[in-house]
C-alpha cells in the first residue's frame, strides 16, 4: 500500500534522514487502520442478503451439486506444451510447429468465449483456478487456451468484483506450458469504443507481460486500418498476431452480394500484408455454413499460405459440421469448448470432435479421458451459474435470420431481462434483424453488435418501429452507442453508412471519415495515475492505470466496492452470487490457512433511514451489520 509513513518513506529507507526527520515529517507516523477484512466479508454477505446485486436466487429446496475437482498426479513435472515452443524458439518456432503438424490443433475456449456465450461471461477466477492443474498436467496437447479478452475484462470488474489481471497471472502460474490466447477488439481493445493509440499499445504491452501469447485481433467492420496498429504492437512484444476476418452473410447465396467470397479473399490478403502470423476466421454468430466453410478455408489458405485458425459458434447446430469441413479444407487450428460448456451459442464440442477424428490422418493426441474429467468438473460448476443462462434449450436455425453473435446472446438476454422486456424477447430478436438491415447490413460483432442490440431494445421498449426512426429520429433520446456509431466513432462500416438515417440521427452534424484513434489525443497515463493515487491514497500499478483508461467509471466503482466489501474473489461461487439462507453456515477462506465461519441468523425491518440490521454468528460470536436497503 502506498502510504507515506515512515516504513515506506523512500528517504527513510535509503537512510537519507537526520534526527529531525520525524519532527519535520509528522505525517509519517500516521499509520492506516488495519483493514478489517472480516468486517468487509460480513458486509458483502449482508449486502447480498439485503440487496442481492447479482439477481441470482436459490429457491429453498434447491441444492447445487458439490464441486469435484479431478485429482491430478501431483509431484510429477508439468509436461511440455506449446508455450515451451514459444519460450525456446519464439514466434517462428510456433508457426513452424503449426505448419509441420499433421494433427489438427485445438484451442479450448471454455474460459473465455464459451462462458461469455453461455453464462453472460460470469465464470469466476476461482472456478478456473480449481481446474487449472488438470489442464497443465493432462491437457497439454491443446494448442492454446482462449482465456482472456472479449467481455471478460469488463465483466470481471463490473460484475465479479475481481481483477482480470489477477486472473491472468494466477492462471499463468498454474499453466506455464500451454499458450494463452486473448480476443482483442482492435482499436477498441477490450472495450466498446475506440481508444487513443497509446492506450492500445500500453494494453498490449501489459497483456503480453502478464502472460498472453496469442492475440486474436479483429475489427467490427473488418476495417484493416483499425487493426494494423495492434498487429504491429503484438509483434513488437514478440507475441503471436492472429488477425481475424469476421464472417457474416452467406458466400453460398448468390443473392447476398455484399459479403462475397471475393470480399473475404481480398481481406485475407490485406491482413497477410499487414504482417499477421496466423489468419483467423471468426464466425462470431455461427453463420458460416458447413459447405461455405470448406470453400472459404481453402480459398484463404491458398491466397495467403498462412496457418489458419477457425472459430465458429454452434447456435444453429451446424457448428460441428462446419468445423469438420474446415478441417477437411486444411484448417490448422480449430476452436472448441469442453463438452459440458459447448454447443448452442458456444463453440462446438471438443470431446466429440476428438472422437470424430479418431482413426483419421488428422486425429489429435489430446487425452480424451482427461477432456471428459474436465467436462465432468464444468458440468457441476455450470449449475451454479444457471441464472445467467440464456434459456436456449436446443440449437436454433433462427440465427441465420437475426445473426446475433454467440458472445452477445446470453448477455443480451440478461440485458433484456433487466429492462423488464423478457416477455418480448422474441420481438427483440426480430427487431435486431430489422435494425441490422436498416443500418446497412453491417458486420455485427462487438461493439457494432451492441449498437444493433441497444437500438432493438430501445425500439421494442418504446413500442416503436423502424419508421419512427425516420419520422422522429432527431427527437428521440437514442442509446449513446447508436449515436456514436453514426458519428463514425467505431470506424467506417464496409459499404458506408445509410446516409439518410445518419443525417436524421446526427441532426446534420458531420460524421468522422477517418480512423477515430488518429483524432483522439494521447492518453495521459501519469496524470491518471497521480489522480488515482491522490483519491485513494495508495499506489497504482500500470495494469490498474490502463484499466482505468479503458473503463474509468467501472474501474472506480470496482475500487470503491473493494474498499467497502473487500475483494469478491475470496468467496465460493455460491456465496458470491446467492444471498445466504437463514441459519445457513459457510466458510470463507480469506487467505491460506485463515478461515472465517459465518452463520446468517436473520435481519431487521428497515429503520427510518432505510437501513437494515443483518445478524450473523461469526466464529462463534454474535455480529451485526447495518446495510442500506437499496431496493
Ligand atoms: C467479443 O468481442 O467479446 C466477442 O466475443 C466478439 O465475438
Ligand atoms: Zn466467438
Amino acid at each position: 500500500p502506498f502510504l507515506q509513513n515512515v516504513i515506506t518513506s523512500k528517504n527513510f529507507i535509503s537512510g537519507n534522514f537526520n534526527t529531525k526527520f520525524i519532527d519535520t515529517n509528522p505525517d509519517l507516523l500516521k499509520f492506516p487502520k488495519p483493514q478489517d477484512r472480516a468486517t468487509k466479508v460480513l458486509k458483502f454477505l449482508a449486502n447480498n442478503i439485503v440487496n442481492n446485486p447479482s439477481g441470482a436466487k436459490l429457491e429453498n429446496n434447491m441444492v447445487l451439486p458439490p464441486i469435484r475437482i479431478p485429482v491430478v498426479k501431483y509431484g510429477e513435472r508439468i509436461p511440455a506444451g506449446t508455450k515451451d515452443i514459444l519460450n525456446r524458439h519464439g514466434v517462428k518456432g510456433v508457426i513452424d510447429y503449426i505448419k509441420q503438424s499433421k494433427e489438427v490443433l485445438f484451442t479450448d475456449t471454455t474460459m473465455r468465449d464459451a462462458h461469455q456465450s453461455l453464462l453472460a461471461t460470469r465464470l469466476r477466477t476461482k472456478d478456473m483456478l480449481a481446474i487449472a492443474d488438470a489442464y497443465a498436467h493432462h491437457l497439454n496437447g491443446l494448442f492454446s487456451l482462449e482465456m482472456w479478452g472479449g467481455a471478460t475484462f469488463d465483466v470481471s470488474y463490473r460484475f465479479l468484483k475481481e481483477s482480470p489481471w489477477e486472473r491472468l497471472r494466477l492462471l499463468r502460474e498454474k499453466i506455464p506450458n500451454i499458450l494463452f490466447q486473448m480476443l482483442l477488439r482492435g482499436s477498441n481493445a477490450v472495450g466498446y469504443t475506440n481508444y487513443p493509440d497509446n492506450v492500445i499499445k500500453e494494453f498490449i504491452r501489459l497483456a503480453s507481460k502478464n502472460g498472453i501469447d496469442i492475440f486474436r485481433i479483429f475489427d467490427c467492420f473488418n476495417w484493416v486500418d483499425q487493426m494494423t496498429l495492434a498487429i504491429e504492437e503484438v509483434k513488437k512484444n514478440d507475441k503471436i498476431a492472429e488477425a481475424a476476418i469476421c464472417y457474416t452473410g452467406d458466400i453460398l447465396d448468390p443473392k447476398k452480394v455484399k459479403y462475397s467470397l471475393k470480399y473475404y479473399i481480398n481481406l485475407a490478403r490485406e491482413l497477410a500484408n499487414a504482417g499477421t502470423d496466423i489468419i483467423g476466421i471468426k464466425d462470431m454468430a455461427g453463420l458460416l455454413k458447413p459447405y461455405a466453410a470448406k470453400i472459404l478455408v481453402k480459398a484463404i489458405k491458398e491466397e495467403t499460405g498462412l496457418p489458419l485458425h477457425f472459430h465458429t459458434h454452434d447456435t444453429s447446430g451446424n457448428g460441428e459440421a462446419s468445423v469438420l469441413m474446415a478441417i477437411e479444407a486444411g484448417a490448422d487450428i480449430v476452436d472448441c469448448a469442453i463438452s459440458s460448456m459447448s454447443g448452442l451459442t458456444s463453440q462446438p464440442n471438443l470431446n466429440s470432435i476428438l472422437y470424430a477424428l479418431e482413426s483419421t490422418e488428422r486425429r489429435s493426441s489430446i487425452d480424451k479421458k482427461w477432456a471428459q474429467n474436465v467436462s465432468d468438473y464444468f458440468e457441476r460448476v455450470r449449475r451454479y451459474y444457471f441464472p445467467f443462462e440464456s434459456g436456449l434449450k436446443s440449437a436454433t436455425a433462427e440465427v441465420y435470420e437475426h445473426e446475433i453473435p454467440g458472445g452477445q446472446y446470453s448477455n443480451l438476454v440478461v440485458q433484456v431481462e433487466a429492462t423488464g422486456l423478457i416477455d418480448r424477447w422474441e420481438d427483440v430478436r426480430k427487431m435486431y434483424a430489422k435494425v441490422n438491415k436498416e443500418l446497412g447490413d453491417i458486420i455485427k460483432v462487438t461493439p457494432s453488435s451492441k449498437v444493433v442490440g441497444d437500438l432493438a431494445i430501445f425500439l421494442v421498449r418504446n413500442n416503436f418501429d423502424i419508421e419512427d426512426l425516420y419520422e422522429k429520429g432527431d427527437q428521440l433520446s437514442l442509446p449513446e452507442s447508436v449515436i456514436s456509431f453514426f458519428k463514425g466513432m467505431l470506424g467506417q462500416p464496409y459499404g458506408g453508412f445509410p446516409e439518410k438515417l445518419q443525417s436524421i440521427i446526427l441532426k446534420g452534424d458531420k460524421p468522422l471519415k477517418v480512423r477515430p484513434g488518429e483524432m483522439l489525443p494521447p492518453y495521459d497515463f501519469e496524470k491518471a495515475r497521480s489522480n488515482l493515487q491522490k483519491e485513494y491514497s495508495r499506489e497504482f500499478s500500470d495494469e490498474a492505470v490502463v484499466s482505468f483508461a479503458l473503463y474509468p467509471q467501472v474501474f472506480k466503482e470496482y475500487l470503491n466496492f473493494v474498499n467497502e466489501y473487500g475483494d469478491g474473489s475470496v468467496f465460493d461461487t455460491k456465496d458470491y452470487f446467492y444471498p445466504l439462507r437463514k441459519e445457513e453456515e459457510i466458510e470463507v477462506n480469506i487467505e491460506e490457512g485463515k478461515t472465517l465461519i459465518i452463520k446468517y441468523l436473520g435481519l431487521s425491518e428497515p429503520d427510518e433511514k432505510g437501513y437494515r440490521k443483518v445478524y450473523f454468528e461469526f466464529n462463534g460470536q454474535a455480529r451485526t451489520v447495518r446495510i442500506k436497503d437499496e431496493k
